[in-house]
């Protein structure tokens, strides 16, 4: 064996201890960095007042679609056709900006653009992924019902044949970009179980309401859906899936990319506290100096590490296709419990600061209480992992 000098040791970056960045190809690095520009340039200097405003930013949208994002790891259809390892720094990115930013992409892309591509016939996907893609035809995802989310196999909404229609009936609620989105996938009982259908908006007897006052995600729209009597010819069925598998494949795919974008909201948050213990300056010493903030820098640090080395092996997973959906649970469960802790411990070291809203780990903790709760609690992650492991249902 010969003896090699050791190569050099490099000092780790701040944000990438590990330099997960060197486990990545060019393109993987180039997509990243054209999306951190973005969220730099167009995403940052207006979120704040957005979320203030309780307003989506929806002038972002169509320099979103320019840049290939939605429906982006679809192949064909006019969509960018990248890996799931872009896909999910795309997130990252983008919820470094907001999750209401991330959360847009997120449903127009997995709960979607990909029933459709999945799920729908040939005539669908040639009538919706073009123009969702451009973000010209938006869309929203209704599983969620006032009676309760996390389980939806009691869903009440349901649908009947009549003659060429079904005639739809019942309600969704919190559901994102509802009263903006042109058509709704929405999931009713029938007969047979479970079936999707693409709602328009013109479609008669079906309304939308805007659900306001929210201190969470309040740069998404978030609305309630209503259906009295719609009827939705059988051409808007997705005919390729009966049964829960089709809303919960729908559900793997966005729960993927926000185990992402949660990596995103925590840096921005760890970045902002980091910064700022350097300058100051309490008890005639940066606030850095000390081994209590120490500590709890190098603990926000260890975290983000390894959820990004759990993304990204997640990642590799799903595009060689092998992922299985508790895995997706997993990394979800991880990497939003850890975004949240780090941006309310982040909150507490910008100190009185640390409560205006020109300080992004407030907003990031805020929206991480959605975000701890939209595509399944924490408690049905670590349930969905726990079956898997046992082998029974504790649900
Ligand atoms: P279960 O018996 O477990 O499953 C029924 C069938 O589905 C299959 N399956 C999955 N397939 C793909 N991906 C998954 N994640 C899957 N989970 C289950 C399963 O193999 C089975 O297939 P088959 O062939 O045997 O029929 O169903 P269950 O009724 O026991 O439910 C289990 C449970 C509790 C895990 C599930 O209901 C659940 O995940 N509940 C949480 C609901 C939820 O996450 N809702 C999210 C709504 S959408 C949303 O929040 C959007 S936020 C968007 C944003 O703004 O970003
Ligand atoms: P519940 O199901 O009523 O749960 C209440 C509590 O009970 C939770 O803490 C839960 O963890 C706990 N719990 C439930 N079951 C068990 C159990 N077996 N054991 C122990 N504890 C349990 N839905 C959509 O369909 N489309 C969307 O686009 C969408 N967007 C959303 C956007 C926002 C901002 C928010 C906040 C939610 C959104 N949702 C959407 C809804 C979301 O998916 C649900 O809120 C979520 O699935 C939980 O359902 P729930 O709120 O009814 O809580």
């Amino acid at each position: 064996m010969s003896a090699q000098a050791p190569a050099a040791a490099v000092t780790p970056e701040a944000t990438d201890y590990y330099n997960v960045r060197g486990l990545m190809s060019e393109d993987e690095r180039q997509i990243q960095d054209a999306v951190a520009r973005f969220v730099d340039e167009k995403v940052l200097p207006v979120i704040p007042q957005a979320f203030e405003d309780h307003r989506f930013p929806s002038e972002l949208v169509s320099e979103i679609a320019g840049m290939g994002l939605l429906g982006c790891n679809i192949d064909g259809y006019d969509c960018a056709g990248l890996n799931n390892v872009c896909y999910g720094l795309i997130c990252q990115e983008l919820e470094r900006g907001d999750s209401g930013v991330r959360s847009f992409v997120s449903v127009q892309g997995s709960l979607c653009m990909y029933p459709i591509l999945t799920f729908g016939s040939e005539e669908q996907r040639q009538k919706w992924l073009p123009p969702m893609a451009a973000g010209e035809v938006i869309g929203c995802f209704g599983l969620t019902e006032p009676d309760g989310g996390s389980d939806p196999g009691t869903m009440k909404t349901h649908a009947k044949k009549d003659g060429g229609d079904w005639v739809l009936n019942g309600a969704k609620m919190w559901i994102t970009n509802g009263t903006v989105a042109d058509i709704a996938i929405v999931w009713a009982m029938t007969d047979d179980g479970v079936r999707g259908f693409i709602v328009e908006k013109e479609m008669p007897g079906y309304t939308t309401r805007d659900i306001l006052r929210k201190f969470s995600l309040r740069a998404s729209v978030t609305s309630e859906l209503f259906f009295d009597n719609v009827r939705v010819p059988e051409a808007n069925m997705l005919l390729n899936v009966r049964g829960l598998k089709g809303p919960l494949s729908c559900l793997t795919q966005a729960r993927y990319g926000i185990a992402w974008g949660a990596i995103g909201a925590a840096i921005a948050c760890y970045k902002e506290a980091l910064d700022y213990s350097k300058v100051r300056i309490v008890f005639k010493r940066p606030i850095a100096h000390t081994q209590t903030i120490q500590r709890r820098l190098a603990d926000m640090c260890r975290r983000i590490t390894t959820a990004q080395l759990l993304a990204l092996q997640l990642g590799r997973l799903k595009d060689e296709g092998t992922m299985h959906h508790s895995q997706v649970s997993m990394a979800k469960w991880n990497n939003v419990r850890m975004a949240l802790d780090i941006a309310r411990d982040a909150r507490d070291i910008l100190g009185a600061g640390g409560i205006s809203i020109e300080c992004s780990p407030i907003r990031h903790m805020l929206n991480m209480e959605s975000v701890i709760t939209y595509e399944g609690t924490e408690t049905i992650h670590e349930l969905i992992v726990g079956r898997e492991l046992c082998g029974k249902e504790a649900f």
